[in-house]
């Protein structure tokens, strides 16, 4: 069965409780029942993770080789400061797709630079929540068409 891990950096945990005019009302634990709900649909498997700690980010993505199929990364502020991010994606061998709430390329200038875009697969920003429906619907295409 294919396996995601859905995995959610810094401050991501606040979401729905501040800042809605910024990234919305739906908090991560909606979100993430809408994306089991999804994974069900689709017959696969999901885990769904958020921390706030750069190193507990790169050690999910370490533990993924073997273990997952692909990863949805939204590593928040991470994305446009982490070498060490973009570095573990680097060495995992497990295809990674980056995601974002919002539209980071028309914010500012310092959110337009992405150390996770080189690694990645693609990108997907600007669709708040339902980004991470498209987000599983693209790996699983991504995957079927690798297989
Ligand atoms: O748009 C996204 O998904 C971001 O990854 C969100 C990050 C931001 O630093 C990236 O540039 C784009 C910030 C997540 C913070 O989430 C909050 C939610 C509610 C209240 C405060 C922060």
């Amino acid at each position: 069965m294919t396996s995601l891990l859905i995995l959610n950096g810094p401050n991501l945990n606040l979401l729905g409780t501040r800042q809605p005019e910024v990234y919305g009302a739906t908090t991560l634990a909606e979100i993430e029942i809408q994306c089991q709900d999804k994974a069900n649909a689709l017959g696969i498997d999901l885990q769904f993770e958020q921390s706030n700690h750069e190193g507990v980010l790169v050690e999910a993505i370490h533990g993924a080789r073997g273990k997952f199929d692909g990863i949805i990364l939204n590593a928040g502020a991470y994305t446009h400061t982490s070498v060490a991010l973009m570095d573990a994606i680097s060495s995992a061998d497990v295809p990674v797709l980056e995601l974002h709430l919002s539209n980071i390329h028309a914010r500012e200038s310092f959110r337009h630079k992405s150390y996770i875009a080189p690694v990645a697969i693609g990108q997907i920003c600007g669709l708040g929540p339902a980004g991470y429906l498209l987000a599983i619907e693209g790996m699983v295409t991504y995957l079927g068409e690798k297989a």
